[in-house]
């Protein structure tokens, strides 16, 4: 097993169930958003295949919606060098965003922040709708589970309190029954006092819904990618190459020795108020770390050696796989992940890295997996 992948909100039933698999999904996290260079680089600093960016120029036919940003679209390169050698690259040698290749995107409108517990009950409130983890698991997805253990909850992380070793992640994740986003952490929890939180535990379908009814649609990863890149060319983070640029955090990740110690020194030892860390070159924030960001496209880890050409010609406006597969859980349905979580450090997961790709099991909110839209520009 990766060291970085997380259980699903299906490990608990398939273990009581004895089906055997348990469920995982790649874990992550990390960074912010970041620094204020809209500039492509050069080639030759960039390294790694990594070619300028491009814009198309294209200006918005609109005003800006509230709460969007203009992303201009274009050409850029897609992927990640093996960031094992970097500062801060951790141990993940990441070959799942390889080969790096020629993408363009059409011009769009993305949220500058992730979709906050206050926008998400302005949804829930209009619609009625019931999330995911506040339905209880059904027993046909689940032959021979127990009824009483068919309960409505959600993955927590839940620290152990000491070392541990780090290729086990049930040492730190935990199904909480009554763990929805009303409660990220379980039912003694609570979202008062937090409405510029990112929302939390919500599954791909809870963020697809919420997308739909605001006139919305989740970004596709190479539209994720191209926006989180701010305009910059094989830059190791939305802001630049240097992870704590002046000594400053940009992006809400984890200090400490993982997963007892938490030590906060960016300030938040869980999620952050959305925008409490500077946005990156096209106004986004939060880009990397605070929450996971659920994309539309299925996760393979084959995906982009799928969709480079063999005409050398540039992808335009992927959408990727037909169908997920990932050989790691072969049976789960998985969609891609993006931008790691305040949970992301470099002794286990170095998501925060801005090519970097994460997974998801569709079914699965988690407390460190949350969203944002885009709106198309035409
Ligand atoms: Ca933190």
């Amino acid at each position: 097993m990766a060291v970085d992948d997380l259980p699903s909100r299906r490990f608990p039933w398939t273990i009581i169930a004895g089906l055997g698999a348990a469920a995982a999904v790649y874990a992550l996290l990390l960074l912010a958003s970041g620094s204020l260079r809209p500039r492509a680089r050069s080639p030759s600093s960039a390294g790694g295949g990594f070619e300028p960016t491009t814009t198309a120029g294209e200006s918005p036919r609109r005003p800006a919606p509230e709460g969007m940003v203009w992303i201009p679209g274009g050409e850029f390169s897609m992927g990640c060098d093996d960031p094992r050698r970097k500062p801060f690259g951790g141990g993940d040698p990441m070959p799942d965003a390889r080969p790096i290749h020629r993408v363009a995107v059409d011009g769009l409108w993305m949220d500058r922040t992730e979709v906050t517990n206050d926008q998400f009950a302005a949804f829930v409130a209009a619609t009625g709708y019931v999330t995911v983890a506040e339905t209880p698991p059904s027993a046909e997805d689940f032959p021979g589970a127990p009824p009483e253990n068919l309960v409505a909850g959600s993955i927590v992380f839940s620290p152990p309190e000491g070392p541990v070793p780090l290729d086990n992640h049930y040492s730190w994740w935990n199904y909480i029954p009554g763990a929805d986003w009303r409660h990220p952490t379980g039912p003694g929890s609570s979202i008062e006092g937090r409405g510029d939180d990112p929302v939390v535990q919500v599954a791909y379908a809870d963020a697809l819904a919420y997308a739909t009814w605001a006139g919305k649609r989740l970004p596709t990863e190479a539209e994720w990618e191209f926006a989180a890149r701010g305009g910059l060319a094989g830059a190791t983070y939305p802001w630049g190459d240097e992870f704590l640029p002046g000594g400053k955090a940009m992006a809400n990740t984890w200090q400490g020795r993982f997963p007892g110690e938490n030590t906060a020194e960016d300030g938040f030892p869980g999620a952050s108020p959305v925008a409490s860390f500077p946005a990156n070159g096209y106004g986004l924030h939060d880009i990397s770390g605070n929450v996971w960001e659920w994309c539309s496209d299925w996760y393979r880890p084959d995906s982009y050696a799928r969709d480079v050409r063999r005409d050398g010609q540039v992808v335009r406006n992927p959408q990727g796989p037909d169908t997920s597969h990932d050989p790691q859980e072969p049976g789960q349905a998985k969609r891609v992940l993006r931008g790691g979580s305040f949970m992301c450090t470099d002794q286990y997961c170095s998501r925060y890295i801005v090519g970097t790709r994460g997974k998801g099991e569709v079914s699965s909110g988690a407390n460190h997996i949350g969203f944002r839209c885009v709106l198309p520009g035409k």
